[in-house]
């Protein structure tokens, strides 16, 4: 089976410009949308080949070409740069009429990813490529770029989805899931009067926990983020929220044991700094929201992952039943948590961050 698989993917390989060999594959069991392949010489790492999941993502063209679009500006000698391999007639993505859409990417050698921060200098280095990544966007031209999930980050949307889930949920779930489901509300409350008129829209990443951030081996740096499908207009406190809570905590995004959640000051503030070392490129606004933003991120992920477990996971790939039900109930925990250091991280962030005049 695998290795049909495998002769179906070197002839898929066939539409791409690159040398014809009959290459090795791995599968990278990682994510919860796309399919991800190693792409291998020799045993030796040259590509990552991905379909893109056309459920999640209705328009692929447009997906590519946000990502095409920045990569213009993502060259930088701070910044590892990614290249899209082309297809033989000169596209980004090739689209097989039966296994849909595949893209072909150059693999960065001796990188790894990390689900968690272990130390202060993964935590600094974070935040220093993701306000790169912002810094490099800054210049870029809005209006190129297509919303490739509509309203993704957008509250009264994830909640209009949670109050549609409940409608439909089977009764025993309901039970289940009762504590996480007056938390929802509870919080939703205090997060829907987050203002965010005043706010300067950027290209943002959207994703940006920490294994989407690409590490060297060799001297730890950060290097560049990756799985870059949400890459559109957004406002800077999704990406710093969403790096917040899984750097400035330990423990895995299903973790169950609850007293293993923690916030870990010290990561905050080398997250910060990391920020900080790109010199000022936030306004006073965005400073002054990026407290809120680590609340909003893990909560509006743990909101979706509520709504998929209510709605019998179709939209999560889960390895197990109550995958969605766990995720949430954690990221539900960390939200508390960072409700609880709201102070905390409003003194640190104005210490540190000096806004852009
Ligand atoms: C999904 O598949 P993956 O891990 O890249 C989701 C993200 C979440 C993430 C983990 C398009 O991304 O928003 O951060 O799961 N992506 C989409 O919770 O929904
Ligand atoms: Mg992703």
């Amino acid at each position: 089976m695998i290795a049909n698989k495998y002769v179906e993917l070197n002839e898929l390989l066939k539409n791409f410009s690159i040398a014809r060999k009959t290459y090795e594959f791995q599968g990278i069991n990682q994510g919860y949308i796309n399919d991800t392949y190693l792409v291998l010489d020799n045993q030796f790492p040259l590509y990552i080949l991905q379909r893109v999941n056309h459920n999640v993502f209705k328009d692929v063209h447009g997906l590519m070409e946000n990502i095409a679009n920045a990569f213009q500006h993502l060259e930088d000698e701070n910044y590892t740069a990614i290249e899209l391999l082309k297809t033989e007639s000169d596209h980004s993505y090739y689209k097989d009429e039966k296994t849909g859409y595949w893209r072909l990417m150059s693999y960065i050698n001796n990188t790894t990813a990390y689900d968690n921060a272990t130390d202060n200098n993964i935590a600094f280095e974070a935040g220093r490529v993701v306000g790169k990544f912002h810094q490099l966007l800054s210049e870029a031209d809005l209006d190129k770029y297509v919303d490739t999930i509509p309203n993704f980050h957008h509250l009264p949307l994830r909640e209009k989805q949670f109050e549609e889930s409940i409608q439909s949920a089977k009764s025993e779930k309901l039970e289940t899931a009762k504590n996480a489901i007056s938390f929802a509300k509870e919080t939703l409350e205090k997060l829907n009067i987050l203002d965010n008129s005043k706010l300067p829209l950027r290209v943002c990443h959207n994703d940006t926990k920490l294994n989407n951030i690409l590490f060297s081996k060799e001297d730890h740096r950060a290097l560049c983020l990756i799985d870059l499908d949400t890459i559109m207009k957004g406002y800077f406190y999704f990406d710093f929220g969403d790096a917040i809570r899984t750097v400035a905590n330990t423990a895995a995004e299903d973790e169950q044991d609850h007293d293993k959640i923690t916030f870990e000051r010290p990561l905050f503030e080398a997250f910060i700094k990391g920020l900080e070392s790109n010199g000022p490129f936030l306004s006073k606004e965005e400073i002054d929201l990026l407290p809120w933003g680590a609340v909003f991120m893990p909560f509006i992920h743990g909101l979706r992952a509520l709504t998929d477990y209510l709605n019998d996971n179709i939209y999560y790939k889960v390895s197990y039943e109550n995958q969605n039900l766990d995720r949430c109930l954690s990221l539900f925990n960390f939200t508390n948590k960072a409700l609880q250091q709201l102070e905390y991280m409003t003194q640190v962030v104005k210490e540190r961050l000096t806004p852009k005049v």
